[in-house]
């Protein structure tokens, strides 16, 4: 593992990426820091002021409906006030170059793809996606909910289509991305505490193929003994620092 406090360090990961021939992103809400939303974990995180117990379980959504929605609108009209930063427009332009062949997020905030991130795995789901706790019907909130909304099929409550913990991932999204782990020689994993399973693992799916992982993050992580390249600090200083590099 390489800490990238000098020069060089940045020069050698960005020649790593530059050389790959598939790379591609994890992303976590580290990266939307500096859009103005808040991480989960840490000082300052979601979960700081929040139970996650309470809030992102299906028995607390059962259990309480109402609390979950407050929280769940809360978040969206503080996303909806944000725009993507500087990591977010620096990936977007990696992909439309060709240099980053795809993105997988556990955010649900959506500013990967209002950045302009085209292949994007919402691993985590969507915010402003909807599904019905009774039945199949699914739909898209344009603003966010100011009480519990409810299903016009069959009238039960309308809950977010995000993954809570003891709930699987979309099985259609989860091979989308083992076939993208398979392709992948570079691995950035940015702002993620790598934590939360299964998405902590897919750098290591990676590494133990024999590629190579670059961490983006303002701490060390459980995944850090693990990668060749821990820069340290802001994904929107880092990322456009490493494009400038890319770009000489
Ligand atoms: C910056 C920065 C800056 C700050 N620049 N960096 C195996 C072992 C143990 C447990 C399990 C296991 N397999 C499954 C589990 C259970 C569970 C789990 O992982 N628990 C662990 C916590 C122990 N996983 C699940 O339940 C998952 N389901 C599953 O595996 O199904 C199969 C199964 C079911 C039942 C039993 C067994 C298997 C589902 C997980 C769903 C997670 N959902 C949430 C909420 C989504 C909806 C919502 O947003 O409301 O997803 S939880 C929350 O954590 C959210 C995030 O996507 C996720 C990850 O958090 P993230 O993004 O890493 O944020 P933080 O805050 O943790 O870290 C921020 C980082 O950014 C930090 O490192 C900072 O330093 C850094 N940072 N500013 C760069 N400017
Ligand atoms: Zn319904």
């Amino acid at each position: 593992m390489v800490f990238a406090l000098s020069h060089d360090a940045f020069v050698e990961a960005a020649r790593m990426i530059s050389e790959a021939r598939y790379v591609i992103a994890l992303t976590g809400s580290g990266v939307s820091k500096e859009s103005n939303i808040p991480t989960f974990r840490g000082k300052d995180g979601l979960w700081r002021n929040y139970d996650a117990m309470e809030l992102a379980t299906p028995t607390a959504f059962a259990r309480n409906p109402q609390l979950v929605w407050e929280w769940y609108s809360w978040r969206q009209g503080l996303i909806s006030e944000c725009s993507p930063n500087p990591a977010h427009l620096t990936l977007a332009k990696w992909e439309a170059s060709g240099l980053l062949k795809s993105l997988i997020t556990q955010n649900v905030d959506g500013l990967h793809v209002r950045a302009g991130s085209k292949n994007v795995q919402e691993v985590h789901g969507d915010l402003w996606a909807l599904k019905c706790t009774s039945c199949t019907h699914r739909s898209r909130l344009s603003s966010p909910a100011s009480s519990i909304p409810s299903c016009p099929d069959c009238g039960s409550h309308l809950r977010p289509d995000v993954v809570w913990f003891g709930e699987s991932l979309d099985p259609t999204v989860m091979a989308s991305v083992s076939q993208e782990l398979e392709k992948t020689d570079v691995c950035l994993v940015i702002g993620t505490s790598a934590l939360v399973q299964p998405a902590a693992s897919f750098p290591l799916v990676v590494s133990k193929q024999g590629g190579s992982l670059i961490e983006v993050n303002i701490e060390q992580t459980p995944l850090t003994q693990f990668v060749n390249f821990h820069l340290s600090g802001p994904a929107g200083q880092i990322l456009p620092r490493l494009d400038e590099l890319l770009e000489t």
